[in-house]
């Protein structure tokens, strides 16, 4: 079906290759590697912000999507995609191929006045398409750290990066709390005035049309719209005069319009210069839609920031002309956790390891129909917009577990569901009273799911922590890696007593981080009890 992995330039041959039998062997071999990376495809992931389950074409909305419908009629409609309920997981599931709570970034998105974002050990599907061969790029929304060199898109294998680092980057000004957003490898660039849209999706065109076409690429294009701020050309705003004025859902209808045509223009791009064929276009929403911006994901049930369907379950398409027969509908679970082992399979793409992988490689699945059975339970959790008020849900099987915990300052209520979502995927009957054992093991496993974030990763804020300002700009305002530490080093004293206290909470440190910490408390320990004798 596939063509298999281009080998490596062989390292013991390095200085003197052209003088031996082994160097004329690692001649052929690169010769044969370059013609396997011509044949291998090229890869645009385009990634929507808050697009509701209704709000494309495909799916009966009056908002007009004729290039995602196009995708839709030419590819296979992943029918039970699932993201996170919110932007931050989204992308860093995305990215990893891991958990998002193990990696810190799960109940809430990274505001401005965070410095989370990813660790400088995680290896993305950037880093893998990168060291296979490809080139690779980001246009867009970043999401995933910008305070820290290592944090930021060039630092975690993309090439070329042109976009914002923050959310809510207005589609004008390019500014985020005030600060200028909007750069190229770092630095700054200025475009006020300019419809944020249009100027990803041109920038989208122009790195297909100029870039190295003699290797294969990776191309991610997260867009800003349709996110908040409402913001769209009156034009085009005007077109959807028919829908109901409330809840910007015109305005959003326009942004969802403005999106759907410079994805138009990238497919022409792509025709244009002859690749289509041999090019992967995965094209998926981050979240669900948010009921307050416009969005609609009727008929599911609930929106953005919450576990009901509505806020996980998104309208995907995968289309590869050259391998799978368009127009087909795969209706088993898939989740942005998979993304990076399935691309990474379909296209030939070695990966360096697999260990840390929490997504499963569905390409048998999508290309062949095969069942492909979830080894664990998949989870997902938010807590936005209200700090201490969390959505959970745990899927097994047939069943979901949909937890509303509602910290007080004194007490906790905890709201359960519990449904059969493979039968009633619009979550009318919830059968919590009256399965216990059921509902028992779903508790079960919520609470072993959970007590994997680090107690330090995000939870849920609205506003930033009294004293915070932010930068002038924000691509002058990270951290280069060459001012930081390789590693954390913690100073505080931690014994094996606390660590355990901790458990049932949440992970405090990495197992490595964690045997040295209480390693150097001992130490500490035997040298204050060896001075006081
Ligand atoms: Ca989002």
């Amino acid at each position: 079906m596939k063509s298999s992995s281009p080998a490596a330039p062989c390292p013991a041959c390095k200085n003197n290759w052209k003088f031996s039998l082994h160097g004329f062997l690692c001649a052929l071999l690169l010769i044969w590697s370059s013609s396997a990376l011509a044949r291998q495809p090229n890869i645009v992931i385009l990634l929507a912000d808050d697009l509701g389950w209704a709000d494309v074409g495909y799916h009966g909305s009056p908002i007009e999507t004729p290039s995602i419908d196009r995708l839709a009629a030419e590819g296979v409609q992943l029918d039970r995609f699932y993201s996170t309920p919110i932007c931050s997981p989204t992308r860093a599931a995305l990215m990893t191929g891991r958990d998002p709570l193990k990696l810190g970034i799960a109940y809430d998105q990274i505001h401005p006045w965070y410095n989370v974002g990813l660790s400088p050990k995680e290896l993305t599907i950037a880093d893998v398409f990168k060291l296979d061969g490809y080139q690779t790029a980001l246009v867009g929304k970043w999401h995933l750290g910008h305070t820290l060199g290592h944090q930021v898109p060039n630092a975690q294998g993309f090439d070329h990066f042109w976009g914002h680092l923050q959310t809510n980057t207005d589609f004008y000004t390019h500014k985020r709390e005030g600060g200028h957003d909007l750069q190229e490898n770092g630095k700054s660039i200025h475009k006020s005035g300019e419809y944020l849209t249009h100027l990803e999706g041109r920038e989208a065109v122009r790195f297909i049309h100029e870039r190295d076409p003699k290797i294969p690429f990776f191309l991610y294009v997260p867009f800003t719209a349709p996110h908040s701020p409402m913001q769209a050309p009156q034009a085009t705003i005007e077109k959807y005069e028919s829908l109901p004025k409330a809840s910007f859902r015109r305005t959003y209808a326009a942004m969802v319009d403005e999106m759907d045509q410079q994805i138009g223009l990238i497919l022409d791009a792509l025709d244009e210069e002859g690749i289509a064929g041999n090019t992967i276009v995965l094209f998926f929403s981050d979240n669900g839609g948010s009921n307050i911006f416009g969005g609609v994901n009727l008929p599911l049930r609930g929106q953005k920031g919450q576990t009901f369907e509505g806020g996980v379950r998104v309208p995907a398409v995968i289309r590869w002309p050259n391998e799978l027969q368009g127009g087909g509908v795969m209706s088993q679970m898939v989740t942005v956790m998979d993304v990076m082992p399935t691309l990474t399979k379909a296209a030939g793409v070695r990966m360096p390891t697999t260990a840390d992988l929490d997504g499963l490689n569905m390409w048998p699945a999508i290309y062949a129909g095969r069942p492909v059975p979830r080894i664990r339970p998949v989870g997902f959790v938010s807590e936005i917009p209200l700090p201490g008020v969390i959505h959970t849900a745990i899927y097994d099987g047939r069943w979901k577990l949909v937890q509303i915990i509602r910290e007080g300052q004194t007490q906790t209520d905890v709201q359960e569901f519990l449904f059969d979502i493979e039968a009633d995927p619009n979550e009318e009957m919830d059968f919590s009273h009256r399965h216990a054992a059921i509902l028992a093991r779903m508790r079960r496993l919520m609470s072993e799911w959970r007590r994997q974030h680090p107690m330090a990763g995000t939870r849920g804020t609205l506003v930033a922590h009294p004293g915070w300002v932010a930068p002038k700009d924000w691509a002058a305002a990270v951290t280069p890696t060459r001012l930081l530490q390789p590693e954390w080093k913690s100073e505080l004293s931690f014994s094996k007593e606390l660590f355990d206290a901790t458990e049932k909470r949440g992970v405090l440190v990495d197992d490595r981080t964690k045997r040295r910490m209480i390693e150097a408390h001992r130490k500490r320990s035997r040298e204050q009890s060896e001075n006081s004798r």
